[in-house]
């Protein structure tokens, strides 16, 4: 009887085993191991990733674009009204006014933020904001590079500026709409396709920015802008990582596509970019003016601000042309 109850025990272990293998895969992407990733294609220990591309050569072929001298801001404005993921959280608090005791009655403003300034607004992620498992950019563990003030390896300060050839890749013109569909997955097919109806080419060192139109909705419908959105998928990330970029922007919540139509995955274009590639990603742009005037090439400028062994940090990027 003893025996009979070891023959089924093991019967429904090889069982669970078959049933894990084949939800395995059934999944549409698999995090690379450490050794399949490691070390990154900019050399072992390299904390720039994509940033590398930050060279004279790429300022200068930034610069050539600009004719016209105009310049359009890509950031939103912080405030407490800003849609945010989770359980972010940014407001200003006015400080009273310090009137200063000498005859020129000089009085001093300032504020205090009481929030995040690392997730919030526009946004530029840096290579500590994601891991897989313990893992993050180039096999730095956060379990030996965090610490409770930072991390000490991977933080924002490490970026630097940045300036480069922007890309608008206008997804929701070439399908003729404002905004696309809720959790609609854009394809290579949709970049090829926007690519060639704008006559342009990506460029290793590219800020790639995509128009999904979901920027639209920003301050108007908080809720549906950051419950899901539109944005790249695996196989568009992947295609885009190959092209070499420096960043992947776009006018939404996270670039990708959210939630991921494979529901075993959380976030995943986050992970392929970042943690497998380096390439930043540049998250809450505002488009709506490049849409506007169809200036589709540019010179892009974005610095994160400089936390130590921060995560990512609220940007102000600015196109010029
Ligand atoms: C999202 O909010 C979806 O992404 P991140 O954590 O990069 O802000």
């Amino acid at each position: 009887m003893r025996r009979l109850n070891r023959f089924t025990a093991s019967l429904t272990i090889a069982s669970a085993l078959l049933l894990a293998r084949d939800m395995v895969q059934a999944q549409s992407w698999q995090p690379p191991s450490d050794a399949q990733r490691c070390p990154s294609k900019w050399g072992p220990g390299d904390q720039r990733g994509s940033g590398n591309h930050m060279k004279p050569e790429n300022v200068l072929r930034a610069t050539r674009l600009i004719r016209s001298g105009e310049v359009i801001e890509l950031g939103h404005v912080l405030n407490a009204a800003m849609p945010f993921f989770g359980a972010r959280h940014f407001d200003v608090h006015t400080k009273r006014t310090f009137m200063n005791p000498q005859s020129n009655r000089r009085g001093s403003n300032e504020e205090v933020v009481v929030g995040e300034i690392g997730q919030v607004g526009t946004q530029f992620d840096g290579f500590a904001h994601q891991t897989i498992g313990d893992s993050m950019y180039n096999c730095y563990k956060v379990s030996e590079a965090s610490t409770r003030t930072g991390f000490e390896k991977l933080g924002i300060e490490n970026v630097g500026a940045l300036i480069t050839r922007g890309v608008l890749i206008d997804i929701a013109g070439l399908k003729g709409v404002q905004t696309l569909p809720d959790t609609y997955e854009i394809t290579v097919q949709d970049i090829e396709q926007a690519l060639s109806k704008q006559k342009l080419k990506l460029q290793p060192g590219d800020a790639v920015i995509l128009n999904t139109g979901w920027g639209t909705l920003w301050g108007k419908d908080n809720i549906r802008y950051a419950k899901g959105c539109p944005g790249i998928g695996i196989a568009a990330a992947e295609w885009l990582a190959k092209q070499d970029p420096m960043l992947v922007g776009a006018d939404n919540i996270g670039v990708e596509v959210n939630p991921n139509p494979d529901a075993a995955l959380s976030l995943p274009i986050h992970q392929i970019m970042i943690v497998v590639n380096g390439i930043h990603l540049l998250e809450n742009m505002k488009l709506d003016q490049l849409v506007a005037k169809r200036i589709q090439e540019f010179a892009l400028i974005v610095q994160p601000l400089k936390i130590q062994g921060g995560t990512g940090s609220t940007v102000a990027p600015i196109a010029i042309h």
